[in-house]
C-alpha cells in the first residue's frame, strides 16, 4: 500500500492537490526534463492521484521536486486530468498557502521553479499571494477560425505559461448560467484550433480556450476557461490572465502598473499587472486560496482503480 501525503487547497474555486510525501523521485536536472521523466516513467502516479476516483477532471495536482537554484524555495510541476501543465497560476497561489499551512514558509517573497520558467511569488501579509509570471506574449492577433455551429470566430493566440486561444466573441453572455452553452462553445473552438493547426511559436499545442465578456461587478472583464481536461477553470485562471493581459498589451489597452481585474465564470477575481519585457509582459497575478484538506490517500496495487478511471 503506497501512503501519499496530500494538501488541498481551492483558489477562487478551482482546486489544487500538492503531495507533501510519497510522491516519485524524479532525480535531478531541468524541471522541463524532469517532467518528461514524470511522463515517462510515474504516469500512473499522476493519474492516481487526480483521476476519480480520489480526485476529479477539475483537479490540478502539484509535485513538489528540489529546485535547480538553491536559493528558489521549491520547483513544482504541475499536472491534470489529462496530462501535464507548464504553468498553473492558480496552483501557484494553492502551493503558497499550502506551503504556509505546513508552517514551511512565512509572508515575503519566495521563488518557485517550474517547466517553462521561473515564477517569484510573495505571500502577503493578509494571507494573499501575488505571483510574478513567466514572460507572457501575444503571438498572433485577429485569427478568424471557422467554428462549425456558430460561424467564423475571431480571437488572439497568446503564452501565459501554456497556450491560449482568445477571443471577445461568444453566442451568449458570459454567466454562471451559461455555463453549459459556453462549454459547448469552448469545445468547438478547441476542435477548430486543432482541425486548422493552429498553435503557438515551435508548435506549442494550444490547449486552453478563454473567452471573455463584460463584467456587472466591477472588474474589468469576466472569463470562462476552458482547460485541457474538459473542464471549466473555477478561478479566473491564472495563466489565463497573464496570457489575456499580454494580448491587452499588445493591442496598447494597458498600460504598465495598471491594474486589471479579472473575474471568472463563477464570481472570483484575480488582480493583474505588467511590467514590459522582451516580446511581451511580465504579468503580476494575486488572488486567494484555501486550505480544504490534510489527507493520506492510499494507492492499493490490488484495486483495479488504483491508477484511477482514465480519463
Ligand atoms: O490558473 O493557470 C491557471 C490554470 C491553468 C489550468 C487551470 N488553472
Amino acid at each position: 500500500m503506497q501512503r501519499v501525503r496530500v494538501i488541498d487547497s481551492h483558489t477562487e474555486g478551482e482546486p489544487t492537490r500538492m503531495v507533501v510525501s510519497g510522491g516519485p523521485d524524479l532525480g535531478g536536472g531541468a524541471l522541463a526534463d524532469r517532467r518528461e521523466r514524470f511522463q515517462r516513467k510515474f504516469d500512473g502516479f499522476r493519474r492516481a492521484l487526480v483521476n476519480e476516483p480520489r480526485g476529479s477532471e477539475v483537479a490540478v495536482g502539484a509535485l513538489l521536486v528540489t529546485p535547480v537554484n538553491p536559493a528558489a524555495t521549491t520547483g513544482v510541476i504541475f499536472f491534470n486530468n489529462v496530462g501535464y501543465l507548464g504553468m498553473c497560476g492558480h496552483g501557484t497561489i494553492g502551493v503558497m498557502v499550502s506551503l504556509a499551512h505546513l508552517g514551511k514558509l512565512t509572508a515575503g517573497t519566495h521563488v518557485i521553479e517550474t517547466p517553462v520558467g521561473t515564477v517569484r511569488t510573495e505571500l502577503l501579509a493578509n494571507g494573499a499571494v501575488s505571483f510574478q509570471n513567466v514572460e507572457s506574449r501575444c503571438t498572433r492577433q485577429d485569427v478568424t477560425l471557422d467554428v462549425p455551429g456558430y460561424g467564423k470566430v475571431v480571437g488572439d493566440v497568446a503564452w501565459g505559461g501554456n497556450w491560449f486561444f482568445l477571443t471577445n466573441t461568444s453566442p451568449c453572455p458570459v454567466v454562471r448560467s451559461n455555463i453549459s452553452s459556453l462549454m459547448e462553445f469552448t469545445q468547438a473552438i478547441q476542435a477548430a484550433v486543432r482541425q486548422t493547426g493552429l498553435s503557438g511559436d515551435h508548435g506549442g499545442v494550444i490547449d486552453h480556450i478563454e473567452v471573455s465578456g463584460p463584467s456587472d461587478r466591477g472588474a474589468n472583464s469576466r472569463n470562462f476557461v476552458l482547460c485541457p481536461g474538459g473542464m471549466y477553470d473555477r478561478s479566473p485562471c491564472g495563466t489565463g490572465t497573464s496570457a489575456k493581459l499580454a494580448t491587452l498589451f499588445a493591442r496598447g489597452k494597458l498600460r504598465p502598473g495598471e491594474v486589471w481585474k479579472q473575474e471568472s465564470i463563477l464570481g472570483g477575481v484575480f488582480e493583474g499587472r505588467i511590467q514590459p519585457h522582451g516580446s511581451g509582459v511580465l504579468p503580476t497575478i494575486t488572488g486567494h486560496a484555501y486550505v480544504t484538506a490534510e489527507s493520506d490517500l492510499l494507492l492499493d496495487e490490488r484495486d483495479p482503480f488504483c491508477e484511477g478511471i482514465p480519463a
